[in-house]
């Protein structure tokens, strides 16, 4: 038979006869999320997993319990940018690819709510800044004070005193303070922890949601990876999900989380599509790349999960019905 004849003959034989994507038994329902503070998260999602609901509205229950709970990182309790004001980022993405993403939001308690509405009510994706919050006020939202956290209102008067507009970020590897302390900037100020989390439920579908106040004493009107559909969030329902956290822009310029998935899609693990993903940034600039952080984790259709990270503190939350525990991720410098 000649070659091309025998190419046709094959994928005929391939598109009447489907191979399933993954032969072996999947991990479901199962839910992921960074860092340790991923695991009360995991917790409010397994609530929602386990009762066999919908891995978006889990992932929504995970981002909603954080964003009233944490101080520094997520909420109205976050820190805020270099004018003092709190701005918050926050997406949402199911498995038909509705998603829904709101950025530099002020003054309302849920950015993920909001983000949910955009995703179920509106024609578009991103919603942002004053936009947004007129969005969120028609749609039944309150506008909450703009007064900072105890602890973002210090933290802001301390930074003010140097004004040193640097927009470091997550580097846990310059502070000794073992592998699940929080995440400090040199004075030891906590500077991040935006939460990302994804999700597979009794069905097999996945979701993901990120919510964060975005790097603290960022410029006003900056924008990070977790709003942005492919940067902090991707869900390819036939292949994977991937979540971020770290410097934002290193994050964006290589469309991170949509590479993960491409990755997983040629069929790399996912800690090694979240490696091959980190590997891309420090190959464009390693100087810089030595200077900063970016973790990467997801999962694949199976349910098997991985992470890696640039520097060494990256950590990830996993809850399934085998296990319920922080893992380090591996790195690359
Ligand atoms: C940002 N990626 O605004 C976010 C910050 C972050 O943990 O992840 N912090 O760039």
């Amino acid at each position: 038979m000649d070659r091309k004849k025998f190419l046709r003959l094959s994928s005929f034989g391939l598109a009447a006869f489907p191979m399933p994507l993954f032969s072996k038994s999947v991990n479901k329902p199962i839910v992921i999320s960074t860092w340790d503070s991923g695991m009360p998260v995991n917790a409010a999602a397994w609530k929602i997993l386990s009762a066999n609901g919908k891995s978006v509205d889990a992932v929504e229950a995970g981002a909603v319990y954080i964003e009233d709970t944490i101080d520094c990182c997520v909420g109205l309790g976050g820190f805020p940018d270099r004018d003092g004001i709190v701005t918050l980022d926050a997406c949402i993405m199911d498995e038909h690819a509705n998603c829904g993403s709101v950025a530099g939001l002020e003054q309302i308690k849920h950015p993920i709510l909001v983000a949910r509405k955009v995703m179920d009510t509106t024609p578009h994706v991103i919603l942002v800044g004053q936009g947004a919050q007129q969005f969120a006020l028609q749609n039944g939202f309150k506008k909450e004070s703009a007064e900072l956290s105890e602890s973002a209102k210090n933290a802001y008067k301390d930074w003010l005193k140097k004004n040193d507009y640097k927009p470091e970020i997550n580097i846990e590897n310059k502070k000794e303070n073992g592998p699940f302390a929080p995440h400090f900037f040199e004075d030891g100020s906590p500077n991040h922890d935006t939460m990302g989390l994804v999700a597979m439920d009794v069905d097999g579908n996945l979701s993901g949601a990120v919510t964060t106040s975005g790097m603290a004493y960022k410029m006003h009107g900056r924008v990070g990876d977790s709003p942005i559909i492919g940067a902090g969030l991707f869900v390819d329902n036939e292949v994977g999900a991937a979540t971020s956290s770290g410097l934002g822009e290193e994050v964006i310029r290589i469309c991170g989380t949509h590479t993960v998935v491409e990755y997983m899609r040629q069929g790399y693990s996912p800690e090694a599509a979240c490696k091959k993903a980190c590997e891309r940034i420090v190959k464009r600039d390693p100087k810089k790349a030595a200077t900063l952080q970016v973790g990467f984790v997801a999962m694949n259709k199976k349910g098997e999960y991985g992470a890696y990270a640039i520097q060494k503190g990256f950590v990830f939350s996993v809850k399934s019905n085998t296990e319920n525990q922080i893992h380090t991720s591996k790195y690359l410098l």
